[in-house]
């Protein structure tokens, strides 16, 4: 399994106040190779399967209204350690427990839109990675 690829989405709330430019310099300034880079807008149905995990649970409906909300920014990112380092520069889901400094921390409006996405595994930046692209949009030789 591979452990140095992660995928991002930049959400509607960022992506709507014009924020992709400043967090995509955020990522790369950390040191993040960007390999596959879109805009896209979700349908109801891909965010329902993108976020299938938590199908079932309070926030669901809303999550997935909010996702498909707006085009949003989907990236897959490239360094040693990918999926940890890439949730320490995020930050905590809500960003009121955010550290100082992360994006959540700087960008995010609520625990909802909290502005970026990261995976939490290397199994599901490979699983999510290829959800947003195919092999030949991933050029792993940045
Ligand atoms: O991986 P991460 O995005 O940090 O959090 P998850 O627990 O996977 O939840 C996905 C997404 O759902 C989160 O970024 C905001 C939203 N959410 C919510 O609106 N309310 C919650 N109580 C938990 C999560
Ligand atoms: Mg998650």
């Amino acid at each position: 399994m591979r452990t140095d690829l992660t995928l991002t989405m930049i959400k509607p709330d960022a992506t709507l106040r014009g924020l992709t430019g400043t967090i995509l310099k955020e990522i790369t300034d950390a040191k993040f190779s960007i390999v596959a880079l879109k805009l896209i807008q979700l349908t109801s149905y891909e965010a329902q399967k993108f976020y299938a995990i938590h199908q079932g649970k309070p926030f669901f409906n809303e999550l997935v209204e909010f996702m498909t909300s707006a085009p949003i920014v989907a990236a897959v990112l490239k360094k040693e350690n990918a999926v940890e380092d890439f949730r320490q520069l995020i930050g905590a889901t809500n960003p009121e427990n955010a550290l100082e400094g992360t994006i959540r921390k700087k960008y995010a409006e609520s625990l909802q839109r909290n502005s970026i996405h990261g995976s939490d595994s290397n199994e599901n930046a490979w699983i999510e990675s290829h959800f947003h692209f195919s092999d030949k949009e991933i050029y792993d030789f940045l």
